[in-house]
């Protein structure tokens, strides 16, 4: 069964999670191939690589999603292997499948496998099988509005009405009663079609204040399984995840252990290998249902690999060259506490418009129990056309509030410019009393976020009533009206743009510029010499 090592691995991704597996090559010795498209041929993954091969233009259906090319590359650059990452091809079977056509090694479960699992109704299936608990739910999508009707009456409301070929809460509606139930199974249907060309609803009988608690797990082709504890993932904005850590805030020795055979019973029954995740809700009573299995490698990764200590990325390739697991299930100890923060280029102040453009300046954070996994730096245009996640702290502390306070710290240190991020969503959260006491739940987020809004209008209407502002703004509007007006905002931009040059932290080779400013504005003036009157801090 031992297959030939790898030596050289098609990284068909861009972005952080490239640069991760790039990362993990270059460890291990082996050899890494990067893909770009048009936009990405300056990536911190295409630099970090050891060969880098075009894919084509932007449009991921054009480059990333295109499993002949990327495949075309693979052969291009005599690959053995193919690691897929998340997101783009990772759980396609068919990319499975066609690796294993052409002799290359894929860095996943078997194309079968991802199959079953990525069945959404089979894969329920196999969880009953496995004895493991389930929403309880309709085991086929409902025919029509009554026998919807007949359904959720079964089930008792409140039911979920979930589009069968959705996925990541899309398509998904709250029924509170049966009033609302005709209208809501039409909306469903409508909007399922649309989206996914497929009208087909189940109903489940709905979880209330649910939370979102993962379980990692690493299986060779021998028949070995372990898993490496949870992740908790409840904080999540319209179905994008936020903020993760681990262990969860809800989950003990005991529950962890009950979950951890769950999950491992579901890989059994399914015939999974290499590293996955297996996902449950959990309801008030910390009672748990199996939701889905994600067949790769996962965003928030890290979490685990801080508190296990376990490289996973290092493990899946093991794993996908035939090797036996590294460790037992007795031998997986998990330490302290680990949070992760996704740091997207998305502007929290304009309802999470994605904020693309050049990073003008970046600084990461660092120090103690603190890991990056970005793929930011100076001069990086973020495009447009992908994912708008740029990075992911992680951070680890002894206990929970230790890694909140590392992560408040962490936080602190990091600085972009140029772009908007989700950096100042963080640093509310972890500010929080009732995220600090690990009261959150799915609608956490939303109530935070509205405060916070309501706070800031708030703030806003107590200072415009307060005076200045409105007689400023009527100087503005009538020119030479109040020349002492004019004086003041004048003297208050200067004083903000030098207090701004004094704290700035870019690095003094691009202070020149300033001087080179304020030449060209000594040009404009004409009485004074360039710079005199600059603070040293901007020199
Ligand atoms: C649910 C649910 C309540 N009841 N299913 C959202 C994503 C998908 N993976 C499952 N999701 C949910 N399914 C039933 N029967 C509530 C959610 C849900 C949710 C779950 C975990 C974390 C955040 C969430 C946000 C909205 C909805």
């Amino acid at each position: 069964m031992a297959q030939q090592p790898i030596q050289r691995i098609l990284v068909a991704n861009r972005g952080e999670i490239a640069v991760r597996i790039i990362r993990a090559c270059r460890e291990l010795g082996i050899e890494s191939v990067a893909v770009f498209s048009e936009v990405d041929r300056e990536a911190l993954h295409v630099r970090f690589a050891d060969r880098a091969l075009p894919i084509g233009p932007a449009p991921a259906a054009e480059s990333y999603l295109d499993i002949d090319r990327v495949l075309e590359a693979a052969r291009r650059s005599g690959a053995d292997a193919l690691h897929p990452g998340y997101g783009f091809l990772s759980e396609n079977p068919e990319l499975a499948r066609r690796c294993a056509a052409a002799g290359l090694t894929f860095i996943g479960p078997t194309a079968e496998c991802m199959a079953l699992v990525g069945d959404k109704a089979a894969a329920r299936q196999t969880a009953v099988d496995a004895g493991v608990p389930v929403v309880p739910g309709t085991p086929d999508p409902v025919a029509d509005a009554g026998a919807a009707r007949r359904a959720a009456a079964d089930l008792g409301y409140p039911v979920m009405l979930k589009a069968a070929a959705g996925g990541g809460g899309k398509g998904m509606r709250l029924v509170g009663s049966e009033s609302e139930l005709a209208s809501a199974f039409a909306m469903a249907g409508g909007e399922a079609r649309s989206a996914f060309g497929d009208d087909r609803i189940y109903i489940e009988k709905a979880i209330v204040q649910p939370r979102h608690v993962e379980i990692q797990i690493l299986a060779d082709v021998h028949g070995n399984r372990i898993h490496l504890g949870e992740r908790e993932c409840t904080l999540q904005r319209r179905h994008q995840k936020v903020l993760e850590e681990a262990p969860s805030p809800v989950v003990d020795a005991a529950l962890r252990e009950r979950m951890g055979e769950a999950a491992l019973a579901v890989a059994a029954s399914a015939g999974y290998s290499n590293a996955g995740t297996v996902e449950f809700l959990l309801d008030a009573e910390r009672d748990f249902f199996f939701i889905e299995v994600n067949a790769r490698l996962q965003v928030e990764h890290p979490v685990t690999e801080m508190l296990t200590g376990v490289d996973l990325v290092a493990e899946q390739i093991a794993l996908a060259q035939g090797e036996r697991l590294s460790l037992r299930q007795q031998d997986v100890e998990l330490r302290g506490h680990a949070i992760e923060c996704r740091i997207y280029a998305e502007d929290p102040d304009n309802d999470f418009a994605p904020s693309p453009g050049v990073v003008e300046a970046v600084r990461i954070p660092a120090g103690p129990g603190v890991r990056d996994d970005s793929c930011l730096f100076e001069g990086y245009e973020v495009p447009i056309h992908y994912d708008p996640l740029v990075g992911k702290l992680i951070a680890w502390g002894v206990d929970r509030p230790a890694a909140i306070r590392r992560m408040r710290r962490a936080l602190g240190e990091y600085k972009v410019r140029g772009i908007a991020t989700t950096i100042p969503l963080h640093q509310r959260v972890l500010a929080d009393d009732d995220f600090a006491a690990g009261r959150f739940d799915t609608g956490y987020l939303d109530r935070l976020l509205r405060s916070a809004r309501d706070a800031g209008r708030g703030a806003a209407a107590a200072e415009a009533g307060a005076g200045p502002e409105p007689a400023a703004a009527g100087a503005a509007a009538e020119p030479g009206g109040d020349r002492h007006a004019e004086i003041a905002r004048i003297a208050a931009a200067v004083h903000v743009f030098l207090g701004a040059e004094q704290r700035s932290f870019r690095p003094p080779s691009t202070a020149a510029s300033a001087w080179k400013l304020a030449g060209r504005a000594a040009a404009l003036d004409g009485e004074r010499s360039a710079g005199r009157g600059l603070p040293d801090g901007a020199r």
